[in-house]
């Protein structure tokens, strides 16, 4: 039986778990020397690759000595929790990676703690240690105090630890040690990480923690096997988690080799490999002996806490820039995506528009992203915290919030957040001159925020947060102050009318882009929206001719991103996506509409 270690790497976003991941492919001599490994080589997916972000946790296998060592490479980002506490059940340890400056931030809290509650004992990698303002003894400490924290029991407080630059491609016990290589990191992961238990006589039981597709072989499960063994050809049960069996046979067994996938016949306890053959295989669901099935525990993945409504594109620019712009073509490729990503969930609102829920703004962001540029077109509402009643009582969810700012910027962050219901748990120095807060605050009140947190600190600032758990609901949060500057016609946009609508705010619109009325083109200085015309002004041939037009200077628009505009819309607004374009509007087009509307809602506080 070959001996192997099953690992996953986790920590807070941008640590520099991939960039590990990419070293210990290199170091292990799985490659040939002439083979390089790309930067950030397990980062595969476009999106992922253009945003220097891990989406989706990846697997891959070296090999070290004589030690086959499957490695799983999560996501950092909070939205994609959910993936890593999916794959913390697959494996026997993890290698917790702390940035040696930022040290503990909300998602190394939310990971560890996952962590420890699987009985898991952390290899620490205090990482990126080359960095100027790197702190190591702190940081190890901040590490040890989260440990004591999280009630961490004695074999877990005796973790190992090292010090790495994996960007650099070393690892050492001791900071004082020379910079060489990986060789300490490896070593620590035979030392430490357990072996798997489970035998391959027994009776086999896998459970799959990802799925795949190939458009030979269709649905492919990435499992672990706990016990037994799984064979090309042979047949097994699938037990689904509500219950249901199909009985199939493996068509292709997948090894994992580096970056490579390689065909295999045979696979056996405590390794790490993909399945195909089973039509529905889904995550979750364990692969059992066909004679005496035993299924696992079905995974748990924490609820959604965020949902946004999408709806077919019916502004006056529908269907001019994408493909896709039914509400048929819409559902059919929603149902495709919950088929696959477990953490997100769909419902059918009717009037062609439908309810997606996820962990966050980025992971429904990235859906929509991906859609774009499938070539559908569509519109989104403001995201809206998923509520759910305990015993009788309203509750929603929080989030454990950390911000970073320079000492001037306290006052503000403090007082902002104040108004948004956080409520604040500490407030530490930091050597650089920074301050670092950290707060308990419903994630309603962090929809925008993020917009005014950078404004409010000119660009100084750095938030981080992630989610912590349901409490009781805690009243109206204030929302964004600044109204909005709207059109009130159909058209270009001319240079002239922006020059001069560039003193009732910061626009969103350069010459020349179309625009209509009720579509939402600027932030308006002052609360309350404005009507405004975008389209009057000279001719472009009289500005030519006239000597002070000449001086018209025009501020660079603020970019609407698909994020950006999520965070920053009202109620009464949505965001419009088209493969070209991310426009804001007013949920009514109409002026007179709106108008009666502000009117009901001024009323009725
Ligand atoms: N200075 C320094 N930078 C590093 C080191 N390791 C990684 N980085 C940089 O940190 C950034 C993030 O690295 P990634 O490997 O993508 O981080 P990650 O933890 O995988 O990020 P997510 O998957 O998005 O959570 C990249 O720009 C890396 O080049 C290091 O040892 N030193
Ligand atoms: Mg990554």
């Amino acid at each position: 039986m070959q001996k192997i270690k099953n690992i996953a790497v986790i920590a807070h976003v941008d640590h520099g778990k991939t960039t590990l991941v990419d070293q210990l492919l290199q170091q292990s001599g799985t490659y040939e020397a002439h083979q390089e490994v790309q930067e950030r080589a397990m980062d595969s997916d476009a999106i992922e690759k253009e945003r220097g972000i891990t989406i989706l946790s990846k697997n891959t296998a070296i090999t070290y000595g004589d030690h086959k060592i499957n490695i799983i490479d999560t996501p950092g980002h909070a939205d994609f929790g959910g993936e890593v506490e999916r794959v913390l059940k697959m494996v026997d340890g993890v290698l917790l990676l702390v940035d040696a400056q930022e040290g503990v931030m909300p998602q190394t809290k939310f990971v560890l703690k996952k962590a420890i509650g699987f009985g898991l004992i952390p290899v620490v990698v205090i990482n990126k240690i080359d960095k100027d303002g790197s702190d190591p003894d702190r940081v190890m400490d901040e590490v040890f105090d989260l440990l004591v924290a999280l009630d961490a029991n004695e074999e877990q407080l005796e973790f190992p630890v090292l010090y790495a630059a994996a960007r650099d491609g070393y690892a050492k016990h001791e900071m004082e040690d020379e910079n060489k290589d990986m060789v300490p990191l490896f070593d620590a992961i035979i030392e430490h990480v357990p072996y798997p238990q489970g035998s391959p006589d027994s009776d086999t039981q896998a459970q799959v923690f990802t799925l795949d597709s190939d458009n030979f072989v269709g649905r492919i499960g990435i499992t672990r096997i706990f016990n037994g063994k799984v064979k090309k050809g042979d047949e097994y049960l699938l037990v689904k988690a509500d219950g249901s069996k199909a009985k199939s046979r493996v068509s292709k067994l997948i090894g994992f080799k580096g970056l490579e996938r390689i065909d295999i016949d045979e696979a056996e306890a405590g390794d790490i490999v993909a399945i195909a053959g089973f039509a529905d295989i889904d995550v979750g669901d364990s692969i059992c002996d066909a004679q005496n099935p035993v299924a696992l525990d079905p995974m748990h993945v924490e609820e959604p806490t965020l949902s946004v409504i999408m709806s077919v594109n019916n502004g006056p620019l529908a269907g001019q820039e994408g493909k896709h712009v039914t509400s048929n073509k819409i559902k059919e490729r929603l149902e495709k995506e919950m088929e696959t990503n477990i953490a997100m969930r769909m419902e059918p609102m009717g009037d062609a528009s439908f309810k997606v829920s996820g962990r966050g703004e980025l992971q429904i962001g990235i859906l929509a992203e991906n859609m774009r540029r499938e070539g559908f077109e569509f519109m989104l509402a403001r995201p809206e915290v998923v509520t759910k009643e305990e015993n009788g009582v309203k509750m929603e969810p929080f989030e454990h919030l950390v911000v970073d700012v320079p000492e001037e910027f306290q006052g503000v962050a403090i007082e902002k957040l104040g108004k948004r219901k956080a409520n604040m748990t500490s407030l530490t120095p930091m050597p650089d001159g920074t301050v670092r807060l950290e707060f308990e605050i419903p994630a309603r009140g962090l929809i925008g925020f993020r917009n005014e947190f950078l404004t409010d600190t000119k660009g100084e600032g750095i938030m981080n947060h992630s989610y912590l758990e349901y409490r009781a609901y805690s009243g109206t949060v204030e929302s964004r102050t600044p109204g909005a500057l709207v059109s009130m016609d159909n058209g270009e946009a001319v240079a002239f009318s922006i020059f001069n609508l560039q003193a009732r705010g910061v626009m969103f619109i350069k010459p020349q882009d179309k625009v209509y009325s009720g579509m939402v083109i600027g932030e308006s200085a002052r609360p309350g929206d404005l009507d405004v015309n975008p389209l009057k002004g000279k001719q472009l041939t009289n500005m030519r001719t006239s000597g002070a037009d000449d001086a018209i200077k025009l501020v660079v628009p603020r970019a609407v991103t698909l994020e950006s505009a999520m965070e920053w819309i009202e109620d009464d607004e949505l965001v419009e996506i088209t493969p070209e374009s991310i426009r804001i509007r007013k949920k009514s087009l109409d002026p007179i509409v709106r108008k009666r509307l502000a009117r009901d809602k001024k009323n009725s506080k």
